[in-house]
């Protein structure tokens, strides 16, 4: 498989507005800004063309865009965020999803998911119930999942401190290995996969992300980085402070796509 596309979207400048539960200070924007254009190179150094959306201030957490819908190699779902604050960024993703998708479904109130919530593993997608993804949307993203011929299972993601949503604490590389916190490192879902563990001091890590011949890790964690690189693959560090002021992960700033846009 090769990501061939990515959508992003700026951070606005009320970005340090957004949705937050941790308590690491405010985030600086201009450094938000030079942070998300490396991203956005880091990206493009793996091989893909990218989307760039403006800032939406009227959604200080848009730039995380993950967040507003699910896409796979044959649809893309567009979510109902848990959080309401979150709702209207949704029909933007759509609009700039809609040059490489066909079909298009969507989650109904009262179902709520987060794109964060979702991990997929080579046709498997692994669905967190969490704050904000509740098991009425699970089910419909479930369901719209199987009508396209993959299968999904759900992992409780609650009550777990530092964990927004499940793919902060898990990452899939590919070739059967799955990057893991401790929490969910013994569960039985799991099981079958070849595990990196990631160190309760590297938690924040563990959202990292496969993006064809390297994998992005946030800057400042060497042990995972280590883990990843005995397995064969390249590291690619990016600094993301800024972001996980805010919550965000590196996989929450992108959409990304085995896809080029239809003709
Ligand atoms: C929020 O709380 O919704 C945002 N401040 C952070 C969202 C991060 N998204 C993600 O990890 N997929």
């Amino acid at each position: 498989m090769t990501y061939t596309h990515a959508i992003v979207r700026t951070p606005a400048e009320n970005f340090a507005a957004g949705l937050t539960t941790v308590d690491l200070g405010s985030p600086v924007y201009e450094t938000a800004l030079a942070q998300h254009r490396a991203y956005c190179q880091a990206l493009q150094a793996c091989g893909m063309a990218l989307t760039v959306l403006p800032p939406d201030p009227q959604h200080p957490d848009s730039t995380f865009v993950e967040d507003a819908a699910i896409v796979t190699a044959r649809c893309a779902i567009l979510t109902y965020p848990g959080a309401e604050s979150r709702r209207g960024e949704v029909a933007g993703v759509r609009t700039a999803l809609s040059p490489f998708y066909d079909r298009f479904y969507a989650i109904m109130s009262p179902g709520t998911v987060d794109g964060g919530d979702v991990c997929e593993a080579d046709g498997h997608f692994f669905i967190g119930l969490s704050e904000r993804t509740n098991e009425a949307g699970a089910r419909q993203l479930a369901s719209f999942l199987e009508r396209e011929g993959y299968t999904a299972s759900f992992i409780p993601a609650t009550g777990i401190p530092g964990l927004l949503h499940l793919k902060s604490g898990i990452a899939y590389l590919g070739e059967g290995n799955l990057v893991l916190i401790d929490e969910f490192a013994g569960m039985p879902a799991f099981q079958g996969y070849r595990i990196v563990r990631v160190s309760p001091e590297e938690a924040y890590a563990a959202n990292c992300l496969r993006v064809n011949e390297r994998v992005l890790v946030a800057e400042g964690y060497p042990r995972l980085c280590q883990a990843i690189e005995e397995l064969g693959y390249s590291t690619l560090p990016v600094e993301m402070s800024e972001f996980q002021k805010m919550d965000g992960g590196l996989s929450c700033l992108s959409l990304r796509l085995e896809r080029p846009a239809a003709e």
